[in-house]
């Protein structure tokens, strides 16, 4: 257990921690049909035309003489097992701060197709995205507790190096090995034999010549491809449709998949799919002589000592050590593990940040705009927020200073005279929410023209009238570079109506191809700087500061 602070008790264990799953009844039932169908027919199948269909088929196709699991296809079939399921643990984590799925990219309340959470969203009160998130038991998820994903992403991105990397090495040996044929069925006849395999099976014959050291069944050959070579590259490729940057350069990608949320109900989709495989998996591995398949797996060799499952055991709590150390980790050392997923990301971060080809280039238009928007952060409550506000903000006065040649104190009138610069985008949050709305007000580029910042300037930041969640001024920083990008503006209209206060009104900042979190609402100040070192805690905004969100906010 973890000592946390007072507040960060109150944010991370929260009085209501029940944890419910409540899938819409239509999915229900697909459910049900999908998993239940099969395994009728396969009894129908028994019952007209015998109980005893003989042993079940072993495919033989290519595999050449039997090779047994040498070394490499041994360890990486460990290390697969131990990155997965921290990729697993930590993308819990994540979900639990959206805990909701839907198909269409608006994210109406009501319209998700399964919810984690017991709560309907209030309609007679403001209910922000935040407050929706859910708590998660540290045993299943990491780092686990309340809104924690900024931590999670952490841990989700760095591990995904690891099972990449494995990915990479054991499909190239496979290949390599000549090993694949193993794997990838060559003839149409795999499906008969898998089917054959599967009325074996739900009449519980097992064992009936399951001999996957020297060739796999069927359906296992099935099962195997579909894993390796269909869900993992689909889950790299649907996380990548979450992605902000990837996303405003190239909207027709995450539409391969249906769509943002599409790509993340996918995505979770998956992880059942691993799930599912997991407990069939090793469910078969048990029944089907485990002393001697452990020693394949572990110790390369056909034989029934029981060293294989001892050593099996053995890895088996090494992986269990790893999340008990990987949570300890993650509530000890946050700022390392926040630093390390920067460090290792900046390469491609800086790729997609630096490219052109990454500039936003939406194309939405006000059809797509979407019927709901959440809201996200503290509203401001100070006096002078609250009397600007009353007031229609005519007292309101931007004021924009630090390292420019000529600093500006400008009126939400003057403001407006500066130009109109606007565009439709899709809103991604760093909880998994997103939206499409119309934003419009002044680039951030004009504002650079009038103010000149000084050759030392190279960031912007941006001050709020709101707290941040820990308390203190809420405020996040830009690259220069990136700022002056088309789609960086300084909003103060949304949907063509002023921009409503709990968007952040009078002036909110966009930037598309970056996370929700940057884009600080109710901005009372504008400070041009040589480096974000010096405010906050220094790691460049509230969030990055106080709650260990990404550094580099483009994935
Ligand atoms: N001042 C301030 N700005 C903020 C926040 C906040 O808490 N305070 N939340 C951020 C987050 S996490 C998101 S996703 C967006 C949400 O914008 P919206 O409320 O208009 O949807 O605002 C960002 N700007
Ligand atoms: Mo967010």
């Amino acid at each position: 257990m973890i000592a946390f602070s007072e507040a960060q008790r109150k944010l991370h264990v929260p009085d209501d921690r029940r944890m419910v799953v409540i899938l819409s009844r239509r999915y229900l039932v697909w459910l049900v049909v999908i998993l239940a169908v099969p395994i009728l027919l396969a009894w129908l199948q028994i019952l007209a035309f015998g109980t005893h269909p003989g042993p079940a088929p072993v495919v033989t196709t290519g595999g050449g003489e039997p090779r047994g699991f040498p070394v490499w296809i041994r360890w990486t079939h460990f290390a697969n097992l131990f990155f997965l399921f921290l990729l697993m643990r930590s993308g819990l984590s994540i979900l639990m701060d959206h805990p909701r799925l839907y198909w269409n990219d608006d994210c109406t309340p009501g319209s998700e197709w399964i919810r984690f959470t017991p709560i309907e969203v209030p309609k007679d009160r403001l209910w922000t995205a935040r407050d929706d998130a859910r708590y998660i038991s540290p045993l299943i998820a990491l780092p686990g507790y309340k809104h924690t994903p900024g931590m999670g992403r952490s841990w989700h991105f760095i591990t995904d190096y690891g099972f990449l990397l494995v990915g990479v090495i054991y499909v190239g040996m496979l290949f390599v090995s000549g090993q694949w044929p193993r794997l990838i069925p060559t003839s149409w006849t795999i499906v008969p034999a898998a089917w054959n395999v599967l009325v074996h099976y739900v009449t519980l014959h097992f064992s009936a010549d399951l001999d996957g050291y020297y060739a796999y069944n069927a359906l296992q050959q099935l099962g195997y491809f579909g894993v390796v070579f269909i869900m993992a590259p689909l889950s790299i490729l649907s996380g990548i449709a979450m992605s902000p940057a990837v996303d405003s350069a190239f909207p027709w990608y995450p539409r391969i998949f249906g769509g943002r949320q599409a790509g993340r109900s996918i995505h979770f989709l998956l992880l059942c799919g691993y799930v599912a495989f997991t407990i069939v998996h090793v469910s078969l591995v048990l029944l089907s002589g485990a002393q001697r398949n452990f020693n394949h797996i572990v110790l390369g060799t056909d034989d029934t000592r029981s060293l294989g499952l001892i050593l099996g055991c053995v890895g088996l709590t090494v992986v269990v050590a790893s999340w008990v150390i990987a949570h300890v980790v993650a509530w000890r050392y946050p700022r390392l593990i926040q630093h390390l997923h920067k460090t290792l990301l900046l390469p491609l971060e800086l790729r997609m940040s630096k490219s052109a080809r990454f500039n936003p280039a939406e194309r939405y238009t006000r059809d797509d705009v979407s019927p709901y928007f959440w809201a996200n952060g503290k509203m401001p409550d100070s006096d002078e927020w609250t009397h600007l506000a009353e007031d229609s903000f005519r007292g309101y006065h931007l004021r924009v200073s630090g390292l420019v040649e000529n600093p500006v104190d400008l009126s939400l009138d003057e403001i407006r005279a500066l130009g109109h610069d606007e565009h439709v985008s899709l809103h991604h949050c760093i909880q998994g929410w997103s939206g499409v709305a119309q934003w419009g007000g002044i680039s951030v580029a004009r504002l650079i023209e009038l103010v000149k910042p000084l050759p030392a300037a190279r960031v912007v930041a941006f001050f709020s009238f709101g707290e941040a969640t820990f308390g203190g001024v809420y405020y996040d920083t830009q690259r220069l570079e990136d700022v002056v990008k088309p789609e960086c503006i300084l909003a103060y209209e949304m949907n063509d109506a002023p921009l409503p206060p709990v968007h952040g009104a009078p002036i909110r900042l966009r930037v598309e191809n970056q996370l929700g979190f940057k884009m600080v609402k109710w901005i009372r100040e504008i400070r041009f700087i040589e480096t974000e070192k010096n405010i906050g805690e220094g790691h460049g905004g509230a969030n990055e500061d106080q709650e260990y969100f990404d550094l580099l906010p483009y994935i």
